[in-house]
């Protein structure tokens, strides 16, 4: 990728898949350049290892029951400063929240609360690196977090 582009993931939540062409119209009008995209079921497990931080939150099974209520869509998002950018264009964690700051903020437009927030965005470099190769990377299907290794699952 050029000089001063950045790589972050994305993910289009199950509340919002119905909202893909307007969410894809967004990351374009937007600036950003779509380098990869799937479209996955995710199982318990790897809900539960790809948000692993949050383990111990009191949200967390609600967070994990809803990404796994239906299918997301992980895309990985090039563009200049597209971590910070991606996370500002999306808005607040809760998606109330977002509608107070702007109705312009994907959460807000299609978010519903803390938990049904309609979107991902990586928030550091080291974990856009994790994410992305989670779902693009060269592990992904054989390790596919932990299919067959329970180990490195929560
Ligand atoms: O980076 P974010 O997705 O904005 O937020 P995060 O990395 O702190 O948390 C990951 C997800 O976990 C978030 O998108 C929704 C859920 N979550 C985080 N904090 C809360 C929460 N869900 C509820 N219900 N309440 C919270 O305080």
């Amino acid at each position: 990728i050029g000089k001063n582009q950045e790589r972050t993931l994305a993910i289009i939540k199950p509340d919002a898949i119905r909202y893909l062409g307007d969410i894809i119209s967004a990351v374009y009008e937007n600036g950003f350049t779509i380098a990869r995209m799937r479209m996955v079921k995710l199982s318990q497990n790897e809900v539960m290892y790809f948000y692993s931080e949050h383990k111990s939150k009191d949200f967390f099974p609600r967070l994990v029951d809803f990404m796994t209520s239906g299918s997301v869509v992980a895309i990985e998002l090039v563009g200049p400063d597209a971590i910070n950018r991606w996370r500002s264009i999306i808005g607040p964690t809760d998606s109330q929240k977002a509608k107070e700051q702007g109705p312009l903020l994907l959460r807000a437009r299609f978010g519903t609360d803390g938990t049904r927030n309609a979107l991902h965005g990586s928030d550091s470099t080291t974990s856009a690196q994790r994410e992305i190769s989670y779902f693009f990377g060269s592990k992904y299907g054989t390790n596919t977090a932990c299919y067959n290794d329970t180990t490195c699952c929560i």
